[in-house]
């Protein structure tokens, strides 16, 4: 295994999100926390209740704290989970949007504004009208309409959102077995990035067949950690297999897809989650990941690492330093 050292190792680190605000690099992550919940499939050892934002002028150079940022007290409608954020910059705010359970216990997605990309925010009363699971990701395309995507299976509950209404009864079948594979949702933003300005969709992962992937392939389906970039005028739809542990790639001319399977960028790491972001910064591209190495495995007491990558001339993504020796 080649190696790379954990960004900040004064706190536990997971789901980094990376954008570049005013000229630096931030990272949006969860932030992991001890406790004794015992590792379960619903992912309730990942208990988190606050978050830290953090920034860095150079890859590899000094990383700032910026501290709590915001925590789950100060969210309304919030009674446990702090899962994976994501942020977006727009008309000059910024916008930190996360998933937690609402006081039923259910998956929905939250926005809290700032002023600042280093925070503080502050939390909208209500999460998003519309939206539920896990692991939103923003995405602003070059003509300013933003995307959120959004979705995770298992513990993410998206399985339970089959008829478009939650079916309790659901949480615990985890994913289709047969047929198409559950999809990552996506839904256009508003001009305040508060709501959906439309029907929230399936984000469609074509194989090569040109038939959407099937549930029964866990080597390359979606199962969570949905991130939107945008390289040489395609959109790469990129998300974690889970229970498989790979991070995988998909293609498109539209960020509504339908995308088209690409490959693999990341193989396991330590720990049973993966999870990543893709940016671009002074002219080389980066994932942000993490890995359970600084804890020595504990799958929820996880780091944030960075590796450069690069294209092919086919737009292929590549690690630029091999994963494994
Ligand atoms: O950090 C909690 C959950 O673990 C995230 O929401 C998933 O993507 C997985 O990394």
């Amino acid at each position: 295994m080649v190696d790379k050292d954990p960004i900040v190792t004064h706190v536990f680190t997971a789901d980094p999100s990376a954008h570049v605000f005013k000229g630096k690099l931030y990272v949006y992550p969860s932030h992991d926390r001890e406790t004794d919940i015992q590792d379960n499939d619903n992912g309730d050892q990942y208990d988190m209740n606050d978050y830290h934002v953090f920034s860095m002028d150079s890859v590899g150079g000094p990383v700032t704290d910026h501290g709590v940022v915001l925590k789950q007290e100060d969210i309304p409608w919030v009674s446990k989970q702090l899962w994976a954020p994501d942020a977006a910059e727009k008309n000059g705010k910024y916008y930190l949007f996360f998933p937690a359970r609402d006081k039923d216990g259910i998956f929905r997605v939250g926005v809290a504004v700032g002023d600042e990309p280093g925070g503080p925010f502050k939390a909208e009363p209500e999460p998003i009208k519309g939206s539920f699971s896990i692991d939103p990701a923003s995405f602003v395309d070059e003509d300013g309409q933003a995307y959120l995507y959004f979705g995770g299976i298992w513990g993410g509950q998206l399985q339970c959102w089959t008829t478009g209404e939650f079916i309790r009864a659901n949480y615990s079948n985890m994913e289709a077995q047969d047929g198409p594979a559950l999809c990552a949702k996506v839904a256009k933003l508003s001009d305040d990035m508060k709501s959906f300005t439309t029907p929230v969709q399936d984000v469609v992962i074509l194989g090569e067949d040109g038939k959407p992937l099937a549930a029964s392939d866990h080597d390359r389906r979606f199962f969570e950690a949905a991130w939107v970039h945008k390289y040489n005028g395609k959109y790469y739809f990129s998300y974690s297999t889970g229970d498989t542990h790979y991070l995988c790639y998909a293609i498109s001319d539209n960020p509504l897809g339908p995308f088209t399977y690409g490959g693999r960028i990341l193989e396991p790491v330590i720990g049973w989650t993966t999870h990543h972001s893709i940016v671009e910064f002074k002219g080389k591209w980066y994932l942000f990941y993490h890995d359970a190495s600084l804890s020595k495995g504990v799958n929820h007491l996880r780091c944030v690492k960075i590796r450069e990558i690069v294209y092919d001339a086919e737009g292929k993504i590549k690690l630029a330093e091999p994963q494994h020796k």
